[in-house]
């Protein structure tokens, strides 16, 4: 089994026929030429200056760069790219029957940019742990009932099989949440440089090992449920000063506790941080915040 790859002409019909079944899709050429090559230049100067990570999870050998629409403008040319933008509509923008009194809506859902994330895989980078993306919001199978996230992985180098290229286990999307993901039973994401891995939240995936010689980069993104937020946007409605007058609960409260796993992180210096440490320490603050 190999993932299937699609040709830039392919529909979101298409892409999204192959995602129901397999979990995700390879698309060819997804980006092209130039704008790949912008998209690298942008990223590899602010890359350089991240530190390594330093959990299993996030690598140790790998270098993360966040907040990408601060750092390229191409970030929005792979949001609004049709097919991926189109195919993540088809599996979030699903509508919910409520009552409200005595009328029976049909109120639907939109979609939010949940993470952008450089990964540069460096040689000697161990295999990242399998795992499901949606696992962050400890979203249940099948129970969930729908799907909670699209991701994209634009490919800035070739993926290989032994360059780190995402390991994705096909099928395993329809899993349910007793069962274990096996490094076997995974293919890699072998994909050349400006084409992407489209998939969706609940299908077992990780970084690969780089046992080549040159590192692999990536540029990751999720549209995600629009709702999965809180109702009232403190962050824009309260100024950072303010927040910083009120007891720590208080604060952890209004959002600046990351949610377990680590829903709500900040990237601080290429590190996926903690928001209370932009309360603590304004030197740590990213730049332009
Ligand atoms: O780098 C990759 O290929 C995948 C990374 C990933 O799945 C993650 O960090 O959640
Ligand atoms: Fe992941």
């Amino acid at each position: 089994m190999t993932l299937t790859t699609l040709t830039p002409d392919a529909t979101v019909d298409d892409l999204y026929q192959v995602i129901q079944r397999d979990g995700g899709v390879i698309v060819k050429d997804f980006l092209d030429s130039a704008t790949l090559a912008s998209l690298k230049a942008d990223l590899t100067p602010a890359l350089d200056k991240v530190s390594w990570g330093s959990h299993e999870f996030t690598g140790t050998r790998t270098r993360r760069l966040g907040a990408l629409f601060k750092h390229t403008r191409h970030a929005a040319d792979i949001v609004l790219h049709p097919l991926y933008h189109g195919v993540a509509e088809r599996f979030l923008t699903l509508a919910t029957p409520v009552w409200s009194g005595g009328s029976r809506d049909e109120m639907p859902a939109n979609m939010q940019i949940g993470t952008t994330q450089a990964i540069d895989i460096y040689p000697g980078e161990g295999a990242q742990p399998l795992h499901r993306d949606d696992s962050v919001w400890h979203w249940r199978h099948p129970e969930g009932g729908r799907q909670a996230r699209v991701q994209i992985m634009v490919a800035v180098t070739d993926f290989t099989a032994d360059n780190g290229g995402t390991r994705v286990i096909p099928g395993s999307h329809t899993w349910d949440d007793e069962r274990a993901p096996r490094p076997e039973e995974t293919v890699p994401t072998e994909m050349t440089a400006s084409s992407a891995l489209i998939w969706i939240g609940s299908t077992y995936h990780g970084g690969g090992s780089n046992s080549s010689d040159t590192p692999r980069m990536g540029v990751t993104m999720s549209l995600d449920l629009g709702f999965l937020r809180q109702e009232e946007n403190h962050y824009l409605a309260l100024p950072r000063e303010t927040v910083r007058e009120l007891p720590e609960p208080v604060q952890r409260l209004l959002g600046y506790e990351a949610a377990p796993p680590f829903v709500g992180w900040v990237e601080v210096d290429g590190v996926m941080s903690e928001p209370i440490v932009l309360l603590k320490d304004t030197a740590a603050a990213p730049s332009g915040s």
